[in-house]
């Protein structure tokens, strides 16, 4: 009887509790969350090692947890920020022939939702969507998912940024852009010249992202620069960006990051301003990422070499400049100057540049700063006068498992000694000076698992694991 009585009360308390109106603490109001797979379709057909997904999400409190398990294999967990509703791109890696891949939500509570999607694998395994030698995906790159503004060539700017009703330019969009904030630009050509001046915060960081790697293609206009970002903690990814007579895409302000992009085409002068295809130059610029570029026809390169115009230039302390591919630049494919110190340069490409592959340096004692304590490791240098140098004013540092071959003077350095270097032919795919070669390393490479792993990037330049193998590959291309 007592026991029933207790029962009873339960019952009611818990009525009680449902009746409510307001939102309640009771696990009776906690709603599953959903899920909806916007690409690719279920059923299709595509091509390469995987493909690229978008879902929608949503929970009525927050989407915690978001996991793939692609062929019955373990569930694994994709990188997301507690959202209430949000889309998410991630990738799904695949295998030829028929896969199945579920795609499965949680919310804090552990209620969960899941999607199914049949995919089939044929065709060329190489590659990947856009297809090109130096491949045109985010790999495992995701966006964040914070609140998410559109562009496109097609909107207008007195829409409100939504999906539906994008704004049709990038200078109005990043005016609109609060720390925490995604902008999503969709593919086609941007004639402008885009000047960022909102931050991000260290947890929430800005992001702007060509929605489509290389599909949006801004071209400056002839202007200095293409994309000039002045706040900080902001995320450029993934623009193409050409003719612009200075810079392509330039930070003055530390924590910011630029990945993915491709420059090109950068008229710069060889005058005191000079110019970069990719650059962190300012002192100010500190702390700063430059990750997975392609950087390329840097000057006006019938005029000769000119030490002003660089591929990819950092002039602030601790910066990464790490997986990137630079060809084709008047001075060095990548350089330091300024108060540039304590720099990480690793597992990048360059080849063909008019002065230099990748030099250590500073001269001008800016904040006092000289080029030491950089460690500069499984690079790939080819094909320049000068391969790995140090200039200037510069002090101790570290030159570890670089690979330098067939440029006129393989090392230069001044105040350091270099460890593990190879000089051999690489054994890239397709070797070409003018960048229209293929730059991954064939299975016989000697650049294979050469690598060592202190301050290794996660990812490649196609943002695949990095980590494969017995150790990092060489260069930008984790081969195996
Ligand atoms: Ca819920
Ligand atoms: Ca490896």
């Amino acid at each position: 009887m007592r026991q029933l009585f207790f029962l009873l009360l339960v019952g009611l308390i818990t009525a009680c509790a449902t009746d409510q109106s307001a939102p309640s603490p009771s696990s009776s109001s906690n709603q599953a969350p959903s899920i909806r797979i916007l690409s690719p379709s279920n059923g299709a057909t595509v091509s390469g090692a995987g493909t690229r997904a978008e879902v929608s999400i949503s929970d009525d409190k927050a989407v915690t947890r978001l996991t793939r398990q692609v062929n019955g294999g373990p569930e694994q967990d994709i990188a997301i920020q507690p959202t209430q509703s949000g889309n998410i791109i991630f990738w799904i890696p695949l295998v030829s022939g028929s896969n199945t891949a579920v795609i499965r939500v949680y919310d804090a509570e552990g209620l969960s939702a899941s999607a199914t999607l049949n995919l089939q694998v044929g065709g060329s395994s190489s590659g990947g969507s856009g297809g090109g030698s130096f491949g045109t995906d985010y790999g495992g790159y995701t966006l964040p998912s914070g609140p998410t503004y559109y562009v496109s060539p097609s909107g207008s700017n007195a829409n409100d940024g939504s999906r539906e009703r994008p704004w049709a330019t990038l200078s109005f969009a990043v005016q609109k852009l609060k720390p925490g904030d995604v902008l999503r630009v969709l593919p086609g050509s941007y004639n402008e010249s885009v000047q960022v001046t909102a931050s991000g915060t260290s947890s929430q960081r800005i992001t702007i992202a060509s929605d489509i790697r290389w599909g949006a293609k801004l071209n400056a206009q002839g202007n200095l620069f293409g994309i000039d970002v002045r706040g900080s903690y902001v995320d450029i990814v993934g623009f193409e960006v050409t003719n612009a007579t200075n810079s392509g895409i330039i930070s003055w302000a530390p924590y910011n990051r630029f990945l993915f992009n491709h420059v090109y085409g950068i008229r710069a002068q060889c005058d005191s301003n000079g110019g970069a295809g990719v650059n962190m130059s300012s002192p100010d610029s500190s702390d700063g990422v430059m990750l997975g570029n392609l950087v390329h026809d840097i000057g006006d390169l019938s005029a000769g070499f000119c030490t002003r115009i660089h591929g990819i230039y950092q002039g602030a302390p601790r910066g990464l400049v790490q997986n990137n591919i630079t060809y084709r630049a008047r001075g060095f494919g990548i350089t330091s100057w300024h108060a540039a110190t304590a720099v990480t340069i690793s597992n990048n490409l360059s080849f063909a540049n008019l002065y230099g592959g990748i030099s250590v340096g500073s001269g001008d004692n800016t904040r006092g700063n000289r080029a030491e304590n950089f460690l500069v490791a499984n690079n790939i240098v080819v094909g320049n006068p000068r391969g790995i140098s140090e200039e200037g004013n510069t002090g101790v540092n570290r030159f570890v498992n670089n690979l330098v071959w067939n440029n006129t003077t393989n090392w230069r350095l001044q105040t350091s000694t270099q460890q593990g270097s190879l000089s051999l032919d690489p054994g890239f795919v397709n070797f070409q000076p003018d960048g229209s070669g293929n730059y991954t390393l064939q299975s016989s490479s000697p650049a294979i698992d050469k690598g060592i792993t202190e301050r290794a990037p996660a990812i490649d330049f196609q943002a695949k694991p990095r980590l494969q193998g017995s150790a990092p590959d060489l260069g930008p291309f984790e081969v195996r």
